[in-house]
């Protein structure tokens, strides 16, 4: 099995950490990205498996799939030895639903932080402006977290035991932190959780590689992490 991914990609990062939870071995090909042109030129696999020209790619002998929740449910399919959403089809459902809370609402408000990372940003107008369109994301955010804080109150995990859940919100959890989004002190269930995954070692190592490359790549964002509290 390949898959295709990228340095600083939540979606391939998600995927990445499925992988090492269901004990699969594969070889992992990091596409080529940097903070001013993206991904471009696109890697030709990617161009060739995917119409949305996007990673993450997973090459499993002579399928390719792409998009993180499609590639995720295609593992649980083929690879069902350790599974990675559980229960009934209506808690099962519960699970795919927070998948894409974290891939399409968490994401909208993650968005307007990502110009953070951005390296050469000098004029000092436009790194205003797009604060101005920063804070009130961070504040849905915070409300979001306020939300997910709730519902681990007293629980382990997001869907009772271990799931493709925890995976997805965990990665829009780390992304807001990385850009110092709002801080997790105020979410304790929340700080609690983040802290628990981190413990396993997918985890662990897939933050600790994304700081990496950060370090590489990125602009340094002044009190991400909370100053360096929330990473291994
Ligand atoms: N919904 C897709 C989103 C994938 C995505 O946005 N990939 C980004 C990297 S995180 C990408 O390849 N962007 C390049 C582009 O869109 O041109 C998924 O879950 O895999």
């Amino acid at each position: 099995m390949k898959l295709l991914s990228g340095p600083l990609s939540l979606f391939s990062r998600k995927v990445e950490i499925a992988l090492h939870e269901k004990g699969l071995t594969f070889e992992r090909i990091m596409v080529p990205f940097s903070q001013t042109e993206g991904y471009e030129p696109k890697h030709p696999e990617v161009l060739a498996a995917n119409p949305k020209r996007q990673v993450p790619v997973l090459l499993d002998r002579d399928l390719a799939v792409y998009d993180s929740t499609v590639i995720i449910e295609y593992l649980e399919d083929a690879y069902p030895q350790v599974r990675l959403f559980h229960g009934t089809p209506a808690e099962r459902a519960q699970c795919r639903l927070y998948d894409l809370f974290a891939d399409e609402i968490l994401l909208v408000s993650l968005k307007p932080l990502m110009h953070r990372t951005r390296p050469g940003q000098r004029d000092r107008e436009h790194w205003e402006a797009l604060e101005r369109e920063a804070r009130p994301a961070e504040a849905e955010l915070d409300g979001h977290f306020a939300d997910l804080s709730g519902i681990l109150e007293g629980r382990e995990f997001l869907c009772g035991s271990f799931s493709a859940a925890d995976i997805a919100v965990f990665m829009s959890v780390l992304f807001s932190l990385r850009l110092c989004g709002p801080s997790l002190d105020n979410h304790p269930a929340l700080g609690d959780w983040y802290r628990r995954l981190l413990e396993r070692p997918a985890f662990d190592s897939v933050a600790r590689e994304i700081a990496a490359a950060d370090r590489q790549l990125s602009a340094p964002v002044h009190g991400a992490y909370g100053d360096g509290r929330w990473l291994p």
